[in-house]
């Protein structure tokens, strides 16, 4: 692993959301024009598409994966499929800078040795929203989960162990980094409503790259 990619999070970059949760402030900045070339090489293969819940309703978030398997989800629910659905080839595989960065920022929050499988990649366009779900898919919870933002900022949601827990605001930038894991794996979370802006990096967008262990 090359640990100087990322250099240690001063202190004060440290902000710890609750216990097993850690918001690392810029630390993907040194490499944000690298993630993004990345993101366009797996989309230029798996394209980001609208998916539709088991109820039905087209998600405004428009996402792809690149690894082992994807997250996925039509009619039928819920999944992780090595093959992609929409084009019935493998996911693309995971960039090596990917795999760098998560497994550098999850030691960096007490996770050692985390080994991500999957990469979400979640675009939102301005007035595009996540609502609170957890994120209970993977088959081991013992696994953190890396979060990686990309592009304009957003206003997190970070609830508590039920659905009805009143959530917490906490902005987003490009290039902050949350881990979560431990105790606060199955946290409900989201993103509301993604204000307009023009980012240098991105354009009228935000990108969202979250690393898990899922299979
Ligand atoms: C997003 N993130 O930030 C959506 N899930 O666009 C997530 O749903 C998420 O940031 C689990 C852990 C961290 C996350
Ligand atoms: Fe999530």
């Amino acid at each position: 692993m090359q640990r100087g990619l990322f250099a240690n999070p001063a202190e004060n970059a440290r902000e710890p959301l609750t216990e097993g949760a850690v918001l690392l402030h810029g630390y993907a900045n040194p490499r944000q024009d690298g993630l993004l070339a990345a993101v366009q090489e797996v989309s230029a293969a798996a394209p980001f598409r609208n998916m539709i819940t088991p109820g039905g309703q087209r998600m405004s978030v428009a996402m792809t994966n690149c690894g082992d398997a994807g997250w996925f989800s039509d009619r039928r629910g819920y999944r992780y499929d090595p093959i992609d659905p929409t084009t019935a080839q493998p996911w693309p595989p995971m960039p090596d800078l990917f795999l760098n960065l998560a497994t550098c920022a999850a030691a960096e929050a007490g996770f050692d040795a985390f080994r991500p499988d999957v990469c979400l990649i979640n675009r939102y366009e301005p007035g595009t929203r996540l609502s609170l779900h957890q994120d209970k898919d993977e088959r081991d919870f013992g696994a953190p989960i890396v979060s990686v933002s990309l592009g304009l900022p957003a206003v997190f949601l970070w609830g508590g162990l039920t659905r009805g827990d009143r959530p917490r605001r906490i902005r987003l930038e490009s290039g902050d980094v949350v881990v979560w894991g431990g105790p606060a794996r199955l946290v409900y979370h989201g993103i509301a409503p993604l204000a307009d802006g023009d980012h240098p990096l991105t354009g009228r967008v935000r990108l969202n790259l979250t690393f898990r262990k899922a299979l």
